[in-house]
C-alpha cells in the first residue's frame, strides 16, 4: 500500500507518519460556542439535513483548531429514522423517538427508505469540496447493538434492559430487527463512501451494556459484517468499542483495520495484544480535558509513552469530548500531542 496524502490515513493503514495524528469524537459538538450560536437558530434535524449547515458544522472545529480529520456532522440515530422511527432531542433528556416497538408487528412494519439519506449525502459530497486534501472526512454509523438499544428503550437509558431481554427472550424477533439495521447500516455506508467520506467509524458506545457470551453470538456477526463491507470498499474501518476493550481477541474478530479504545484500558497493553494486527485509536480520557495545562501534557505523555512509538496510532479521546470543556484546552493538546510525538 502506498502512502496517501493524508496523515489520518496512512496511520490507519500503519504506513509510516510523521508524527501521531489527532481527532476528537464529538469534536463538532456542544462545547464550542459557534456551535451553540447555530444551535440556537437551527433545530438538530436541520443541521443535519440542509447540506450547507452540516458543512459549517462540520467545519467548525476544522477551522478553529490544526485536527487531522474532520466527522460527518450527522447522529447514529439516523438509521432508526430511514427505518420510519422518527426522534425528538428534549432538553436534559437527549433524542426520544415518537414511535415505539412493543410487539413483532411493529419490528415487521420498519420499512428501510434510502430516500432518508439524500441530502446526508449532498452534505457530505460538498464537506469534501470544502476541506483541505490533506485532511480526512470520516463517516460514521452505529453498530446494530448501539443502535437497537436506543430503539427498544426509545430514549437514552441507564442499564438497556428491554433489548437484552428481546435478545434472551425471543432470539429469533431480536435477529430480524438486527437484520433490519445491519442492512439498512451498509446501504448509509455504501452512499456515504460514494459521497465522498475517507474512513468510516462503527461507534459501538452502549458495548458497556452486553455480556462477552452474547456479544460473540449476538452482536460481533453484525459488525462483522458491516466491517467486511467497509473493507471490501478499501476504506479504513475503525470500529469504536466501548465497554469491550478488555476483550482484545475478541474485537479483533471483527477484521476491523483500526480498534478504537475507551480510556479504562492502558494503551500500550492493548498494542501487546493487537501485535500489529490493526491500529490503534485513543484513548485520552475526557476528564483530562477539564484539568489544567499541566495536567493535560503529564496525561498525554503517559499514553505516548505507553504507546512507545507512532507506528499504528492515531491519537483521540477514549469517548467523546463533554460540553463543559474549555475549547483553549483542546487546542493545547492538539499542540502537545504533536510536539510530542514528531520524530
Ligand atoms: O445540540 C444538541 O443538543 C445535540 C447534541 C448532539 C450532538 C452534537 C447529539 C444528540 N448528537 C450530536 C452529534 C453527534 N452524535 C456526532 C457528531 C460528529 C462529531 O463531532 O463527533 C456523532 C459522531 C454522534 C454519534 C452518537 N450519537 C453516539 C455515539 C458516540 C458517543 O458519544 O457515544 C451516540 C450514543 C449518539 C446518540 C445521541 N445523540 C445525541 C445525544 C445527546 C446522544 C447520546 C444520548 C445518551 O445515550 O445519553
Amino acid at each position: 500500500m502506498k502512502n496517501s496524502n493524508q496523515i489520518f490515513i496512512d496511520a490507519c493503514n500503519m504506513l509510516p507518519v510523521d508524527r501521531t495524528p489527532i481527532w476528537i469524537m464529538r469534536q463538532a459538538g456542544r462545547y464550542l460556542p459557534e456551535y451553540r450560536k447555530i444551535r440556537l437558530k437551527s433545530s438538530f434535524h436541520d443541521m443535519m439535513h440542509t447540506p450547507e449547515l452540516m458543512s459549517e458544522v462540520t467545519m467548525l472545529p476544522i477551522n478553529r483548531f490544526s485536527l487531522d480529520a474532520a466527522i460527518m456532522f450527522s447522529d447514529i440515530l439516523v438509521i432508526p429514522e430511514s427505518l420510519g422511527m422518527n426522534f425528538k432531542l428534549v432538553p436534559k433528556v437527549g433524542p426520544v423517538f415518537e414511535q415505539e416497538i412493543l410487539n413483532e408487528s411493529d419490528i415487521e412494519k420498519l420499512n428501510f427508505q434510502n430516500d432518508y439519506f439524500k441530502n446526508i449525502y449532498h452534505g457530505i459530497s460538498l464537506i469534501r469540496s470544502n476541506l483541505d486534501q490533506k485532511k480526512s472526512l470520516i463517516g460514521f454509523a452505529g453498530a446494530p447493538w448501539t443502535v437497537a438499544c436506543y430503539m427498544l428503550e426509545g430514549k437514552p437509558s441507564k442499564d438497556y434492559m428491554k433489548l437484552r431481554s428481546l435478545l434472551i427472550e425471543k432470539p429469533i424477533l431480536y435477529k430480524k430487527l438486527m437484520d433490519k439495521i445491519t442492512n439498512a447500516t451498509i446501504d448509509y455506508i455504501d452512499g456515504q463512501i460514494e459521497a465522498g467520506v475517507n474512513a468510516i467509524q462503527i461507534f459501538d458506545s452502549n458495548g458497556t451494556y452486553i455480556s462477552k457470551y452474547h456479544y460473540e453470538k449476538y452482536s460481533l456477526p453484525y459488525i462483522k459484517k458491516i466491517i467486511n463491507h467497509i473493507n471490501s470498499k478499501n476504506v479504513p474501518s475503525i470500529y469504536f468499542a466501548k465497554g469491550l476493550c478488555s476483550e482484545i481477541d475478541l474485537i479483533l474478530k471483527t477484521q476491523s483495520k483500526v480498534l478504537g479504545i475507551d480510556w479504562t484500558v492502558d494503551i500500550g497493553d492493548v498494542k501487546n495484544k493487537v501485535l500489529n494486527r490493526a491500529a490503534i485509536q485513543g484513548n485520552l480520557d475526557p476528564s483530562v480535558l477539564l484539568c489544567s495545562n499541566k495536567i493535560i501534557k503529564k496525561e498525554v505523555s503517559k499514553i505516548i509513552n505507553s504507546f512507545g512509538n507512532n507506528h499504528g496510532h492515531i491519537f483521540n479521546l477514549g469517548h467523546g469530548i463533554t460540553p463543559s470543556v474549555n475549547p483553549n484546552s483542546v487546542e493545547f493538546l492538539i499542540d502537545i500531542v504533536k510536539e510530542l510525538t514528531a520524530k
